[in-house]
């Protein structure tokens, strides 16, 4: 079987990546941002199996991500495991974001546990991080992406996915649900993480 990632599309001259994510809202992003590449997700491959993410660190997941797909599809591919990290919770739910209120929860059911758990909070500090894994012709590379911020008291805007009604960045009055997606990409964890991508990438051309 031939590598199906890293080949060019002779009529669009583009190259395919896979990003081995079942997320859409991550999918999306990352394919706003690499619009020089065509990025395809799990469910383009034919990949619906849930991968199970047990590691107890980001790394730890990003690479159980990438390495599931390699080694059962035999293709190159990235895969970006995300937390969002607050400091009066000591790093909660950092790793455990996708899951913070519980199996099967939603995103809403997790913004809910997160305000409450922060009512009446004087530090409200906390960053997204994300990190990317890239298995590449053989070998591994890891990329990471961090943006500060605080978390509001209460949910504003309709944008965006998980978190980012109650996320606002430093520097902006705005939360990440509240601002285009190209605004968020520019600043955000995995727009940083994904420009680090970009800039291996490039660099080994
Ligand atoms: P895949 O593993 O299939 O990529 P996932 O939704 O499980 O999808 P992560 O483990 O990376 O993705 O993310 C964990 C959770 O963190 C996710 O379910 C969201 O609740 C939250 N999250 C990740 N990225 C976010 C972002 O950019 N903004 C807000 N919340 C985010």
């Amino acid at each position: 079987m031939g590598y199906y990632s890293v080949e060019f599309d002779s009529l669009k001259m583009k190259e395919k990546l896979v990003f081995a994510t079942h997320n859409k809202h991550k999918l999306e992003e990352i394919q706003n941002i690499l619009k020089n590449y065509e990025v395809v997700g799990l469910r383009d491959i034919g990949c619906m199996e849930d991968i199970v993410e047990d590691a107890d660190d980001l790394q730890g997941n990003a690479k159980i991500k990438a390495d599931f797909v390699t080694n059962n599809y035999h293709i190159n591919c990235f895969a970006d495991d995300t937390g969002l990290e607050v400091e009066a919770l000591d790093g909660a739910p950092g790793v455990y974001s996708a899951r913070y209120a519980g199996e099967g929860c939603s995103y809403h059911d997790n913004v809910v546990k997160l305000l409450d758990a922060l009512r009446g909070a004087p530090n409200r500090r906390a960053r997204f991080r994300t990190v990317i894994a890239l298995n590449l012709n053989g070998k591994q590379y890891f990329f990471e992406g961090i943006v500060n911020g605080k978390i509001l008291e209460e949910e504003h805007g309709n944008g965006g996915f998980g978190y980012d009604p109650i996320f606002q960045p430093d520097g902006y009055e705005e939360t990440f649900a509240e601002m285009p997606m190209e605004i968020k990409n520019k600043i955000s964890h995995r727009g940083k993480a994904v420009q680090n991508l970009v800039k291996f990438l490039d660099s080994i051309r």
